[in-house]
């Protein structure tokens, strides 16, 4: 089997400061937490920016550049800007950093779909920030979008213009098939690097059955020019790590996907789950991937060809 690649993404936009105190958003903790998570073993940093001041999912090029630059000084691991940013935001929003900081990588959603996250409100009620409750009750009339015209924009800005490519994140069979469209279209080329995503409310559940199934389809859709890697939201994180590692693909933690280390128990931080996938993956007798390792693996354009000013 290859070499593992490990994702960390590291804040994202799902989780609230309510649910954690160990979710960075202020820039030095967002730095720190990627850093550490890289040296970890994290090849992959996968990053969203959010306000400095209350933890709300930002797209401020300015949120990003100000942790951006102590990360790429710190060390080699692949910068991944999510073009997904929430699903609150505008196209527009969530491309502009994108857009600005040209990085190697950046996530693509490859449908429009539901993105549920309400029932975690339920569960909180001691609230640090006003803007937590609205925004994890509006879900339940909120559509994340990600037409084809949408995906076909980010391919060409992102990918045909600033060289990135990019994290494939599907959560249900239909998007492989878009991805095999966009593929049959020559708008991507191989090797495709598909995150398949569980456990979204909206998106398919993390039940094995359903990660044997993507894993069918893909092989049949893509044959050898893809490879794989999981995450599921939550609970699962871990045991689908454990899962996707043994069946030859990749993983993705971070605190962006599940806040816990175990059952009942809060990550202390990003790099507490890379270091615990770390040593799953080893276990079961694969080698973690390097920066270096990543970008051949990827067929990356290379550190040296970000475009980030600062
Ligand atoms: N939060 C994940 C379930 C993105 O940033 O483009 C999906 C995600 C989306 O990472
Ligand atoms: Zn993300």
């Amino acid at each position: 089997m290859s070499k593992i690649l490990i994702t960390c993404a590291v804040t994202g936009s799902i989780h609230t400061p309510s649910m954690s105190p160990y979710l960075p958003f202020r820039p030095d903790d967002i730095a720190r937490q990627a850093v550490d998570a890289a040296e970890a073993g994290a090849s992959i940093l996968h990053l969203h920016a959010r306000d400095p001041e209350t933890g709300q999912p930002s797209a401020d090029i300015a949120n990003f550049m100000a942790y951006l630059p102590s990360i790429r000084d710190a060390t080699d691991a692949v910068l991944n800007i999510s073009t997904g940013g929430s699903a609150v935001m505008t196209l527009d929003e969530r491309l502009a950093a994108p857009q600005q900081v040209a990085p190697e990588m950046c996530s693509l959603n490859m449908g429009t779909m539901n993105f549920a996250l309400y029932p975690a409100a339920e569960r909180i009620s001691d609230w640090k920030y006003p803007w937590e409750k609205p925004f994890l009750e509006g879900s339940d009339d909120l559509v994340f979008k990600n037409t084809p015209r949408d995906i076909a924009r980010i391919l060409t800005e992102l990918g045909a213009e600033r060289g990135a490519r990019f994290e494939f994140e599907c959560y249900d069979i239909g998007h492989l098939y878009m991805l095999r469209h966009f593929a049959d279209r020559g708008l991507i080329e191989p090797p495709f690097f598909i995150q398949f995503v569980f456990g979204v409310l909206g998106g398919m559940g993390a039940d094995p059955e359903n990660l044997s199934h993507m894993k069918r389809m893909a092989d049949k859709l893509f044959g050898d020019d893809y490879m794989f890697s999981v995450l599921a939201a939550g609970r699962q994180q871990m045991p689908f790590a454990a899962m996707a590692s043994a069946m030859g693909g990749h993983v993705r933690v971070g605190l962006e996907d599940s806040l816990m280390i175990e059952r009942g128990q809060l990550a202390s931080s990003n790099a507490e789950q890379v270091l615990k996938i770390r040593r799953i993956v080893e276990d079961l007798g694969r080698s973690v991937a390097t920066p270096d390792e990543a970008r051949q693996m990827l067929g990356l354009k290379g550190a040296d060809r970000v475009g980030m000013q600062c």
